[in-house]
């Protein structure tokens, strides 16, 4: 709910009641800070990803609720593969450990799930049950849920120009049509529209090559919030300030 002062013609914002206006159509969220969080408990960071599982649970029920149509979650980078061993195999448990709670609810409320990144190398049973939520959700069409899965930002783009010169040599491109529109299509996020929103939890003032090409008009959102804290409010308060934002395109 916004309220308005008449004397001051000023806003007033109440985060708890989000007016629920004009959503944006497509959330990104970098999930950071789940490590810090269990470290400032004295828990293993591995306690801080389990905690993080139960916010993006929150998260995407928001989600549903506003009536976003596009979430798209930072899970897991192509550098986290550098974290100690201990912690890479536990993180890549969890897709399996949501899927394995959570499928059939995101079945009844229209969820389609999504993965954006290189879905190769991730181990089977992790790919194994991603693969099967793609399948099962393919032809819902409420929120698009998409989990950024072995994903970096340059990979993608790379990726996108070698099969863009690849169409260009077997001349089913030639150079004239090569534009932004046709590049986009051979990105992981071909048909998806760029994000609104970009959140991103933890502290940190930076994209850590998540979505570059994508986010070139997006509005920017930071919180020193850490993930596993990041509540309902924090949401539609981010909801709430994007929806006050005028967003020109480069115009005027
Ligand atoms: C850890 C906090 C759900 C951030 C959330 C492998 C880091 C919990 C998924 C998931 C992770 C992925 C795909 C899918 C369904 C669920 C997930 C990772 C990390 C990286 F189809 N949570 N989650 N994936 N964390």
């Amino acid at each position: 709910m916004i309220t308005k002062i008449p004397f001051f013609n000023k806003k007033v914002i109440h985060p708890t009641h989000y007016s629920g206006g004009k959503p944006p159509e497509h959330v990104a969220i970098i999930m950071d800070g789940n490590g810090r969080w269990a470290k400032n408990r004295g828990l293993v960071r591995v306690a801080g990803h389990k905690e993080g599982l139960t916010t993006l649970v929150k998260t995407v029920k928001t989600a549903v609720k506003c009536d976003i149509r596009m979430l798209t979650l930072y899970a897991f980078s192509t550098e986290n593969w550098k974290r100690p061993r201990k912690e890479v195999e536990y993180i890549l448990k969890l897709p399996k450990e949501f899927l394995d709670i959570y499928l059939p609810e995101l079945i009844a409320n229209n969820v389609r799930i999504h993965v954006i990144g290189d879905m190769e190398n991730l181990p089977d049973y992790t790919r194994e049950a991603v693969q099967y939520a793609i399948d099962r959700t393919r032809n819902n069409n409420g929120l698009q849920l998409n989990f950024a899965l072995n994903y970096g930002s340059r990979h993608e783009l790379m990726d996108a120009m070698k099969k863009m010169f690849v169409d260009l040599q077997d001349r089913k491109l030639s150079l004239d049509e090569v534009d932004e529109q046709h590049f986009t299509r051979y990105l992981y996020t071909a048909n998806m529209p760029e994000p609104d929103l970009l959140i991103r939890t933890g502290g940190e003032k930076r994209l850590s090559n998540f979505l570059l090409w994508q986010l070139a008009y997006t509005e920017f959102w930071f919180t020193d919030v850490l993930w596993p804290d990041f509540s309902e409010e924090d949401f539609l308060l981010a909801l709430e300030q994007y929806e006050q934002r005028e967003r020109r395109y480069g115009g005027v």
